[in-house]
């Protein structure tokens, strides 16, 4: 079938799905590869017509689920296996790829992509910039984001994804890449705009995101893939991060219509997120609490921990509200059992206005009959830049570029990322039902807009309110939204069938 009347084939709204085909999905998506490190490699498609082409050898590097399950199976007997006394286990060389499309991407490949029915996605990031806050110059049509020049006018067509256990493995997969595409060479059909990659950080910090805060803990179980359930948040239908499964709705509950090539694929939102870690250091000493027995390191602890919902170690704040408790995390089932009920009407234990309470805000809404399923967002983000030199901590202030690539898929960016960063983060009288006259006020970590500033962060007077500065700590520098394929997508849609 020619392209064009695989486009004009009409399309299909999926029943309720009983397996998921774990061969067809992306792995990060549901897996999320196992790294150490990951480069986002984003592209620009200068020949339509060759890239499909080239397409061909690309897609058996695309790693799925299903690969990436026997990738952790082989990590987790590594670790098992008897080693030398003394000698700790190296890790396995493995490096995971894959690939999403933007909306401009898709038009240059002259794939109509209507009916992948998001707003968000076809008018592009940067087109959504001012609305989801980000500082910038003009406004409407003329708004320009304060973001780094390659993530402006369009012209990222796609992305590479490339995660491994080091630096080496992933060069050496962005070279093999590289070569499919001739980049550098007259057969090139693709060029390189720019990449940027992230790192786990050294030691104990491994696994915490720059200002400390233990990251990863809380992301949507997915019914059909997830195999055990621990107490917390409900799990949510595959459809909610997989476009055509069961789960996928529209806005009355109707299955969304998709094309064929659309089902198991998924939205994925990159965000080039920069963190003031010193100044945020700074912020919590300044402001640090003053209770009774705390010193003031304690004092600041304390602030951060009300300010993210969750204590550095992860223990969260509506269980372990004034003293820190790490063996919390050790529990799966405790770590993320917790609704916001202990206390939904006041704000001793938990500020409403805490990051993790605004982005999921459990039981303020579910009590209330409102359902968040639609959204939840899979997040899978990665650590850029180096740790705070010895300067920065003297100084208060940064002076290396150093942040967060968030990264997360779901099967709506309206519903999902657009949501949670407009109407929950930003919105100040967010989450509502509160029988306080308390304003909640800004997501202190992401919340973007003027006069920033929460209530809730001091437990011995939950009415007071925190200014928060006028710089945030988290700088948007740049970002886009890409759709991630299934394999037979790829294969069906995008190679070149002559
Ligand atoms: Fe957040 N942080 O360190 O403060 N986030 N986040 N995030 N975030 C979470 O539960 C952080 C950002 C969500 O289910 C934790 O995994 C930082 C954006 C959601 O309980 C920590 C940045 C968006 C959750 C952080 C950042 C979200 C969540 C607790 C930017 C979406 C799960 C660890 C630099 C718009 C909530 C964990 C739940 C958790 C931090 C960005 C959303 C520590 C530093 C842009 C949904």
């Amino acid at each position: 079938m020619s392209d064009q009347a695989k486009q004009q084939s009409p399309a299909k709204a999926p029943g309720p799905v009983i397996d998921l085909d774990l061969n067809n999905i992306q792995g990060d998506i549901l897996s999320g590869f196992p790294k150490k490190t990951e480069t986002n490699y984003f592209f620009g498609i200068d020949n339509p017509d060759l890239f499909k082409q080239q397409l061909k050898n690309f897609i058996p590097l695309v790693k799925t689920v299903a690969q990436v399950l026997k990738d952790r199976k082989k990590i987790d007997d590594h670790k098992n296996a008897p080693h030398l006394p003394g000698g700790k286990p190296h890790l396995i060389k493995l490096a995971g790829v894959n690939v999403g499309f933007s909306h401009a991407g898709l038009a240059k490949l002259g794939i109509v992509d209507t009916n992948l029915l998001d707003t968000a996605f076809l008018g592009g990031q940067a087109a959504d910039a001012e609305g989801l806050g980000d500082p910038g110059s003009g406004t409407g049509p003329t708004f320009v984001p304060d973001w780094d020049a390659a993530f402006k006018g369009n012209q990222i067509h796609g992305s590479f994804l490339v995660a491994g256990d080091s630096h080496p493995t992933v060069d050496s997969k962005i070279r093999e890449i590289e070569k499919i595409f001739g980049v550098n060479t007259p057969k090139s059909s693709i060029c390189h705009i720019l990449s940027i990659s992230g790192d786990v950080r050294p030691g104990v910090e491994s696994g915490h995101e720059h200002f400390g805060f233990l990251d990863g803990i809380s992301n949507p179980l997915v019914i059909g893939f997830d195999q055990k359930i621990p107490p917390g948040p409900a799990p949510v239908h595959p459809g909610i991060v997989l476009l055509g499964r069961d789960g996928d709705n529209d806005s009355t509950g109707k299955p969304n219509v998709r094309d064929d090539w659309m089902v198991d694929g998924s939205f994925l939102v990159f965000r080039y997120l920069h963190q003031k870690v010193p100044e945020f250091n700074k912020f919590l000493s300044d402001n640090s609490l003053q209770l009774p027995g705390l010193s003031k390191k304690e004092g600041a602890d304390l602030l951060g921990a009300r300010l993210v919902g969750r204590w550095q170690s992860g223990a969260p704040v509506d269980l372990a509200p004034f003293e820190d408790d790490p063996d919390l995390v050790d529990h799966p089932d405790k770590v993320n059992s917790f609704e916001f009920t202990a206390e939904r009407d006041f704000q001793k234990i938990c500020p409403f206005a805490a990051h993790v309470r605004k982005t999921n805000p459990r039981a303020d809404l579910e009590a209330n009959g409102i359902s968040i399923e639609t959204k939840r967002i899979l997040r899978r983000g990665i650590q850029f830049g180096p740790e705070v030199s010895k300067q920065e901590q003297r100084e208060q202030r940064t002076i290396f570029a150093r942040g967060l690539l968030f990264q997360c898929y779901q099967s709506s960016i309206v519903n999902g990322f657009q949501f949670i960063q407009k109407s929950w983060a930003n919105n100040v009288n967010f989450p509502p039902f509160q029988k306080t006259p308390q304003v909640p006020g800004f997501d202190p970590i992401i919340g973007q807009g003027a006069n920033r500033k929460l209530s809730g962060y001091d437990p011995n007077d939950p009415s007071k309110e925190l200014a928060l500065p006028a710089d945030p700590w988290v700088v948007p520098r740049g970002g886009e939204y890409f759709f991630v394929p299934s394999i037979k997508g790829l294969n069906e849609k995008f190679v070149a069938t002559h």
